[in-house]
């Protein structure tokens, strides 16, 4: 049998590093401000940190526009700091994986301004420029190149005063897509990741990676409905003709003689077929991939429709998830990253019931077969932010949706409350290290809102406090790490139609776990042959249960051979 590989047991971190820590107090986090909290992650006993986007941006999209890829953005530090903190992260037995942002870059990058400078530039064929549709004037009306519609708002084309043309642009204005179809992209790409490599990184999370193969047609979308003004030209894009052969030669050029990486690639819209292509270890692409058909289960249309959650949904999608990458491939697992809302906000109770179902959601997600990411402030079952008006949000994502709609007349109240249940803003509020101001973030101003419940809910109160959803997640992480049936067990889903309790069990050799969570604020009632009696691996009750029932957002694994 092939060896499991290093990063099957790990639980991996993500730092959303202007959120962290704040070391010299600009009210933006910092790269001496992660090296200051290395022993909170330590003690947690997560593998491998994950760090957003710290390269030189202009910050449109918090980073996510890179204006260059081999540097440090001096707000957040220098290379030689760089260099300290993966020397730092290494030394506590911990790796650390960089954001790979390269289906597009900031329109200040040095590539995208030789673009733009003429028709005739050697660069210009490194992004997508086209002409006004044929016909029109550029500039009016239904001149763009194609319908299609931005991620944040409008057109998915700009016009570019120097040479009269569009360029495409699926994020911002400011994220210019990069023309994967150009053989020079896809070299540029390559020798800036193995200069990150060999300056020592273990791996990369790769930024929308199903997104660098366009359909080079460029077709118009197919409009569904009354729509909007445009349309969703994702059919053209999401894991487009090329997207297997660009990631194989990637991995060629790049990953060869480096055994010891960790890849996953971030992949909106990917379905579970394509999955076990991208993580089949036998086609070299990517380790695992970041999907999203969970994090749909509680909109409609778009994210903006907001509906409460139905159990079913969850664990259906979740159990497809877990069968179809059983045999090949492998799963990421996440409730949350910095484009997510908090999941005890969202799936949870975040009011009395804060701890108890933060460590339920917490458990039932840990169970399942897969790599888990906690993303910052997770461990402390921090809440959704307040958002109490339109001058909280920073995102922008959020704020062009606001303007998109209160210009075409609707409610300003409505809007923002439409956006308030999942916005990005939700995920950024600073870390809440203790109850000092600005909850030890920052001795300066915090670049967002502090979240006000930090008096109580940071991470100085809750390592103390041996029930806190911190000691819970350490629990977790370590129970993973001890135990083969957690990593490698069968996952069987049990009481498939049940609105109250997600119940599955993981079965490796005789051993046999049962995981149990209540997604409701009342008792459950829960009956399964054989399980009375079992042995209680780990629970968020600290008086132990009658039978199995549970109470309020209560979560238990058992355990039996
Ligand atoms: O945030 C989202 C929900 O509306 C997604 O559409 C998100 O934009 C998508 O998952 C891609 O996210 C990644 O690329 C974006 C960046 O803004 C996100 O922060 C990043 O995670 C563009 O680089």
């Amino acid at each position: 049998a092939p060896t499991t590989p290093w990063w099957a047991d790990a639980v991996v971190y993500q730092i959303y590093p202007r959120s962290f820590a704040d070391s010299d107090g600009d009210g933006i986090g910092d790269l001496a401000g992660i090296r200051s909290r290395l022993d909170h992650l330590r003690t947690l006993g997560v593998d491998v940190l994950w760090l957003s986007p710290v390269y030189p941006s202009p910050q449109d999209d918090a980073g996510y526009d890179i204006r260059d890829y081999q540097g440090i953005d001096p707000v957040f530090g220098t290379l030689e700091g760089f260099d300290e903190l993966l020397a730092d992260v290494h030394a506590h037995g911990m790796k650390l994986v960089m954001d790979l942002v390269v289906n597009h870059t900031s329109d200040e990058h040095a590539w995208f301004e030789e673009s733009r400078a003429s028709k005739d530039s050697p660069k210009r064929d490194w992004y997508w420029w086209r002409p006004a549709r044929e016909g029109l004037e550029p500039g009016t009306p239904g001149a763009e190149p194609t319908n299609w519609g931005s991620f944040f708002s409008g057109s998915a084309w700009q016009l570019d005063d120097a040479t009269g043309e569009y360029y495409l642009h699926l994020f911002s204005r400011k994220q210019p897509d990069l023309n994967w179809e150009n053989p020079e992209v896809r070299q540029a790409v390559c020798a800036m990741m193995r200069w990150w490599l060999d300056r020592g990184v273990d791996g990369f999370r790769m930024d929308v990676i199903n997104m660098i193969s366009k359909d080079p047609a460029l077709p118009d979308a197919h409009v569904v409905g009354s729509g909007g003004l445009f349309a969703d030209g994702g059919a053209y894009y999401l894991c487009g003709p090329r997207i297997h052969e660009f990631l194989q030669e990637m991995s060629r050029e790049v990953f060869t003689g480096r055994p010891e990486l960790l890849t996953v690639g971030e992949m909106p819209g990917v379905t579970v077929d394509e999955a076990r292509l991208f993580t089949d270890p036998a086609r070299r692409e990517v380790d695992m991939v970041f999907q999203f058909e969970h994090m749909g289960v509680d909109q409609g249309l778009t994210k903006w429709d907001h509906h409460p959650l139905k159990l079913t949904d969850l664990k259906a999608t979740l159990a497809r998830w877990q069968a179809g990458l059983a045999d090949v491939g492998w799963n990421s697992l996440y409730w949350n990253n910095h484009d997510q809302p908090r999941v005890v906000s969202r799936f949870g109770d975040d009011g009395e019931h804060r701890v108890r179902s933060a460590t339920m959601l917490a458990t039932v997600l840990h169970l399942h077969r897969g790599t888990p990411y906690v993303y910052q402030g997770e461990e402390l079952g921090m809440t959704n932010a307040p958002l109490r008006s339109v001058d909280e949000l920073r995102d922008i994502e959020s704020i062009n949706h606001y303007r998109q709609e209160v210009a075409a007349g609707r409610d300003p109240e409505q809007v923002l409350a439409s956006i308030r249940p999942m916005a990005r803003d939700n995920a950024r509020t600073p870390m809440q290290w203790d109850a000092s101001p600005h909850a030890g973030f920052t001795t300066g101003t915090p670049w967002s809102e502090v979240n006000p419940n930090y008096t109580e809910v940071n991470a100085a109160a809750e390592t103390a406090d041996p029930d806190s959803v911190f000691h819970h997640y350490r629990r977790l992480i370590a129970l993973r790490h001890s135990s083969r049936t957690v990593v490698l067990g069968d996952f069987t889903l049990l009481l498939h139609d049940d609105e109250q309790v997600y119940a599955f069990t993981r079965r490796l050799g005789n051993e046999e776990l049962l995981v149990l969570g209540n997604f409701s604020g009342s008792d459950a009632e829960v009956e399964l042959e054989g399980w009375e009696g079992s042995e209680l691996v780990l629970g968020n009750y600290r008086e132990p249960a009658e039978g199995l029932g549970l109470r309020p957002w209560e979560a238990r694994v058992h355990r039996r051979e």
